[in-house]
């Protein structure tokens, strides 16, 4: 029985924080101390497309549980890049994944995270913009993306997906930087963000962006579609959640292509795959980068498929940048959005598991060496605010 429980008893949102296992600096004490009664973690070590072994999991299952906490969400198990692509001997990493679900869900872990992105999972140019409080935030700059997609990486037909203006800035931009914001940036785009089961050189980047000729939009979809095909059932039948979480970005980057970065590309995965196991991860933070996203209608459209949150919010601007911004602040209606999150878990009778995603490095964090987007006091001051949020609209539907 953990310590915390969620607010006054009713469902909604059960709080959890992200782990990145033993060598996070960020302890289970300190998350539980923040007020989480749920973890979200993975099996970090075990290569990507290899099978998550019973022992492995049940090892990290009791960590957890002797720290006061509940294992309740899987982030992530990656999909292999040849499932994506359907290269080589992708059926068997499909046949893998099968069996890290099942072995998931023989200790009782029911929800599962995962993402299609293309070689890359979540990008941003500067992982330390210094906000006006001090604190430090995750920013994509447009004009630094693309002076590293057509200065430093040089990718072949990259001149063709961006605008004269764009092109202009870029050029601007690039010949204002030395050697050391140069590698700097190719750092933090190329070389794996925390989650990200992948780093890579640029010549090896530009490889894994050639694995992706011939898959386009279509192609990649289909794939993805393959791919719930297979394993859908297989989570049916063991009483297992399987969560995508969206873009992030959602658009096209580096000319690859994208597959889930609005609700109509949602709405496709459910129409092909109708299962309620074939579930998503409601991200905020990647999500609320479109405009043309209306998340709070979101929710209700996929108010029986939300089974985990992530709750983030960017501020973007004409140009197409973009920061992570204090969690109730930002272009996203984080009041409206848990709102109806509130009002889904009451219909469904649950409460579905919530994480802040990301938080800004700051106070005592910023002397130490943190996992950028996650250290523990800018997610403890994103929790906090997000609590205090759920707690008065729990209330007030009450009254
Ligand atoms: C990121 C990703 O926005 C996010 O949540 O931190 O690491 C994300 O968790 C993965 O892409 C999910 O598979
Ligand atoms: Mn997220």
């Amino acid at each position: 029985m953990s310590v915390n429980s969620s607010i006054a008893g009713a469902y909604g949102m059960q709080q959890t924080m992200r782990w990145y296992g033993p060598n996070d600096p960020v302890s289970l004490s300190d998350i539980l101390q923040a007020g989480c009664s749920g973890l979200v973690t993975a099996l970090h070590h075990i290569p990507n497309g290899e099978v998550w072994p019973l022992a492995e999991i049940e090892k990290r299952k009791l960590e957890v549980s002797n720290a006061g906490l509940i294992w309740s969400v899987v982030e992530s198990i990656p999909i292999h890049e040849k499932i994506k692509t359907q290269q080589g001997d992708f059926q068997k990493y499909i046949e893998n994944y099968k069996l890290s679900i099942k072995n998931l869900a023989s200790c009782g872990i029911k929800i599962i995270t995962y993402n299609f992105m293309p070689v890359l999972d979540w990008t941003r140019t500067d992982l330390a913009f210094v906000l006006e409080d001090g604190s430090k935030a995750l920013r994509f700059e447009k004009a630094a993306f693309v002076a590293f997609d057509l200065f430093i990486l040089k990718r072949p037909g990259a001149m063709n997906d961006y605008s004269a203006e764009e092109i202009e800035r870029a050029t601007i931009r690039f010949s204002k930087m030395n050697e050391n914001e140069k590698d700097l940036l190719s750092q933090n785009i190329i070389a794996g963000l925390p989650g990200s089961e992948e780093s890579f050189t640029i010549a090896q980047f530009q490889q894994a962006l050639d694995t992706y000729q011939g898959v386009d939009e279509q192609q990649l979809r289909k794939n993805l579609i393959f791919f719930l095909q297979e394993i859908i059932p297989v989570a049916e039948e063991c009483g297992v959640k399987m969560v995508i979480h969206p873009d992030d970005p959602p658009y096209a980057i580096f000319g690859l292509p994208r597959v889930l970065s609005t609700a109509s590309d949602f709405a496709e995965l459910i129409s092909a795959v109708p299962s309620l196991a074939n579930g998503l991860c409601f991200c905020t933070g990647s999500f609320g980068l479109r405009p043309d996203n209306d998340l709070p209608a979101m929710v209700e459209q996929f108010a029986d498929r939300i089974n985990f949150i992530h709750l983030r919010s960017t501020r973007r601007n004409e140009w197409g940048d973009f920061y992570e911004d204090n969690h109730l602040a930002g272009d996203v209606d984080m009041y409206q959005v848990v709102k109806k999150l509130v009002k889904i878990s009451q219909a469904r009778e649950i409460s579905i598991p919530m994480r802040p995603d990301h938080g800004h490095q700051m106070l005592d964090d910023l002397n130490k060496k943190t996992n950028p987007g996650y250290s523990a006091i800018g997610r403890l001051r994103g929790l906090a605010e997000l609590r205090g949020l759920e707690y008065g609209i729990v209330k007030s539907l009450e009254d």
